[in-house]
């Protein structure tokens, strides 16, 4: 989705030239928007921000993504944001190793939006499996400076993500991310997967022969489920070795590497619900 000119209020991004992206290196989409660069072999330039520090919620990162969400894709001036729009967008301007085949545009563009439906779910799954993020992941001052900062809409028009996204925070810190909340993203992510076994038949990928952008996309979530205790070879055996496949490949691996002393909090944290009975199998009833 490229944004207009009145939702940006830090002006000076629409002079940038060349192609520049702000993410964050444990973020799924930073990951996908990253890998479909690499395969594409495009040069870009990093804006790295830190979400656990709140970097996103400056009121110059707020001024270009009124969302405050990564990543954005700047290119020549133009902000994009949506890492599902912005991996299409790079596939039409980029065609050369091609990542969307015309053919499949409208089924990928659809299935793109089904994985895009889902990330709220992942972020569920996230914050209570992978290392522990506190009792209020987002302090209120955070989000005030969330709500009152950027122009707050999209296309000229009020955004509505923006709410969702302070809702999401707000519940996260009232209730943690309960039980129930862990059953139903888990059961809808189960459903999901099922549906791509289906996909995977009689292919080698999910849209056939070759990678694409959907293949991409869903790597980086069953990555992410993986490491939060989703018992993926268990249960969707087809599915994982599709994964395993695409997983270690050097453009996806390269992006996916996790850092020494994240995976040990996230193994210890692990070892704690092991002990207490709460890992993702016992509570989803895996
Ligand atoms: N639909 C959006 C979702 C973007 C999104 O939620 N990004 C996450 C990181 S994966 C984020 O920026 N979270 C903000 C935060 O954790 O404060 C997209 O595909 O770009």
């Amino acid at each position: 989705m490229r944004l207009i000119e009145n939702d940006i209020l830090t002006k000076d991004v629409l002079d940038w030239k060349g192609m520049h992206l702000f993410h964050f290196m444990a973020s799924s989409c930073s990951q996908k928007t990253r890998i479909c660069l690499n395969l594409k072999n495009i040069d870009w330039t990093s804006h790295h921000l830190d979400l656990g520090k709140g970097d996103n919620y400056s009121e110059y990162y707020l001024g270009i993504n009124p969302r405050g969400l990564v990543p954005t894709l700047i290119h020549d001036g133009e902000v994009h944001i949506e890492s599902n729009d912005i991996i299409v967008l790079l596939d039409e301007r980029f065609p050369e190793r091609k990542l969307v085949p015309q053919i499949q545009k409208d089924k990928i563009v659809d299935l793109l939006r089904h994985e895009d439906d889902l990330h709220l779910d992942l972020r569920t799954l996230t914050f209570r499996y992978t290392h522990p993020r506190g009792k209020e992941p987002r302090s209120k001052e955070t989000l005030q400076n969330y709500r009152n900062r950027g122009s707050g809409q999209v296309g000229g028009e009020i955004d509505e993500a923006k709410e969702r996204e302070l809702k999401f925070w707000e519940t996260a810190a009232d209730v943690g991310i309960t039980d129930d909340a862990i059953r139903i993203s888990t059961n809808k992510f189960r459903a999901a997967i099922d549906e791509l076994n289906d996909l995977l038949t009689d292919n080698k990928n999910l849209m056939g022969e070759e990678i694409t952008v959907l293949d991409i996309a869903w790597v980086i979530y069953l990555n992410r489920l993986v490491r939060c205790g989703y018992p993926l070879e268990r249960l969707h055996p087809r599915v994982n070795t599709w994964f395993n496949s695409l997983r270690m490949l050097p453009e996806f691996n390269n992006e996916l590497v996790v850092p020494p002393e994240v995976q040990k909090a996230v193994d210890q944290n692990h070892e704690r619900q092991r002990l207490d009975g709460t890992t993702l199998v016992e509570v989803a009833g895996l």
